[in-house]
């Protein structure tokens, strides 16, 4: 007897008839009225249903998609012209999002960041899954601080251009962060969204929800390494004086695909401006 091969219309006919509420018996009783055999109607029949059940069972699982940051690409612009800066458009990818801009900030406004941070730099540290806090940690061996939000002109500058570029209210976004590798250092890969499931996640919450994107600003060109790394997707951005590498992330899942780090600086030192944009106003 030849084989009978369960083909995907097959299956699609199946979930219609169960979806349209019809008894798994009467399905199987039409299939084999129309030659099927009923062994094989009978296996393919539990086979897509149950493939079907696991299915829906994980997109259940799945937090849900929420609205994130990005710039306006229709008609894939190579510039995009802001009220007070044109900003090109080196790269782009749509999974996980990642767009890189050149020319985000001038050469005067790199440095001016750097001068205006150094008095406050203190060693990097990491988020406490279990407390909110944060602590010191091998995996991050920069130096940094923070900026509150609008805290000298240049700040309030950057930060209306970024809500521009992003389409993004300033008041969603976290303080600038200026961070400085020396030679060696590095921020292994990691997840700029925060584990809902942690204890002491929250309180980090409630300041405005879960991040959902991310603006790394490189403030000067290191000759090398400190490539901004995205594992999944094997993409190596290198650290640029003036681009701005940004990436979004719908919810808070590996499957974003936004897994990323900072390589270890291997020749001079890097400094990087970040700017973290939260769902809701950041207070
Ligand atoms: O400095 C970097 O390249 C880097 C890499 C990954 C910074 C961050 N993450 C961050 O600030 O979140
Ligand atoms: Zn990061």
């Amino acid at each position: 007897m030849k084989a009978q091969v369960v083909t995907p219309e097959l299956r699609q006919w199946i979930l219609e008839q169960a979806k349209a509420g019809c008894r798994p018996e009467d399905v199987l009783a039409s299939m084999q009225a129309s030659g099927w055999d009923g062994a094989v109607a009978e296996q393919a029949l539990e086979d897509t249903l149950s493939q079907f059940l696991a299915e829906r069972a994980q997109q259940a699982a799945l937090p849900p998609p929420v609205p994130v940051p990005g710039p306006l690409l229709d008609g894939a612009p190579t510039q995009l012209v802001l009220a007070d800066r044109t900003v090109q458009v080196l790269l782009t990818m749509h999974n996980p999002r990642v767009v890189l801009f050149g020319g985000f900030l001038s050469d005067d406004e790199c440095e001016a960041l750097i001068e205006d941070s150094r008095p406050r730099m203190t060693r990097s540290e990491t988020v406490v899954n279990a407390t909110g806090g944060s602590e010191v940690h091998g995996s991050r061996t920069s130096h940094g601080m923070f900026f509150a939000r609008g805290e000298t002109p240049l700040c309030t500058r950057i930060e209306q251009r970024i809500a521009e570029l992003l389409r993004w209210p300033v008041i969603n976004g976290e303080g600038l962060q200026v961070l400085h590798y020396a030679p060696g250092a590095e921020y292994r890969p990691h997840y700029d969204y925060f584990d809902p499931l942690q204890p002491g996640m929250a309180s980090v919450l409630q300041r405005g929800g879960q991040r959902v994107g991310t603006l790394l600003m490189y403030l000067n060109t290191p000759p090398r390494g400190g490539a901004t790394v995205f594992p999944d997707v094997a993409l190596e951005v290198a650290p640029i004086k003036g681009h701005a590498l940004f990436f979004s992330y719908d919810r808070a899942h590996a499957m974003t695909k936004t897994l990323h780090g900072g390589a270890p600086v291997v020749e001079g030192d890097k400094w990087v401006a970040t700017k973290w944009l939260r769902e809701g106003e950041f207070r």
